[in-house]
């Protein structure tokens, strides 16, 4: 169930390897843009296996963690940060289900993914997670501040 909230938050975005290997980066990172968030962090990224799993340490006891970890790690991904009001939400409701399946039409993996083990992307999945993971998969001096009002020469 999605909260609306009014606070400006951070939230982690990652095209998995699948949506590198199809060409989706930039389709997904337009999708993010286009929604009014501002990004604050971008990068290409081979995963280690020791980051993957403490990313998805929540989940370590699942039957499927082992094949989610080598689909992680298969290929590089593109770590994001994204700041916005209400960012983790909306990011997750953008994203859709966790099943492409049952992603509604519109959303990143209900126009884009078929399966599960294939969804193309992550996002956060709360406020407390969203700052956990940019600290994990960023490192100081990675991440930028920077405001749209800087734009002056548009005027
Ligand atoms: P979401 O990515 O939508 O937040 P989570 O956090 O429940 O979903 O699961 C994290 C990732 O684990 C998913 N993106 C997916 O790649 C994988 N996963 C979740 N549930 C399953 C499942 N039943 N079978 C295989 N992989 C799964």
């Amino acid at each position: 169930h999605l909260v609306a909230s009014m606070e400006v938050e951070e939230t982690y975005i990652m095209v998995k390897p699948d949506g590198i290997q199809r060409g989706l980066v930039g389709e997904i990172i337009s999708r993010f843009e286009k929604k009014g968030f501002k990004l604050t962090g971008l990068k290409l990224f081979q995963c280690p296996q020791e980051l993957a799993e403490e990313h998805y340490k929540d989940l370590k006891t699942r039957p499927f963690f082992p094949k989610l970890i080598n689909y992680i790690t298969s290929g590089p991904v593109v770590c994001m940060a994204w700041e916005g009001v209400g960012a983790v939400a909306s990011a997750r409701k953008l994203i859709g289900s966790t099943d492409p399946l049952q992603a509604e039409p519109g959303t990143i993996r209900g126009d884009l993914a078929v399966q599960t083990g294939r969804n193309v992307v992550h996002g956060s999945d709360s406020p407390e997670n969203g700052k956990r993971e940019i600290a994990l998969w960023f490192k100081e001096g990675e991440l930028c501040q920077w405001s749209p009002a800087q734009a002056t020469w548009l005027r």
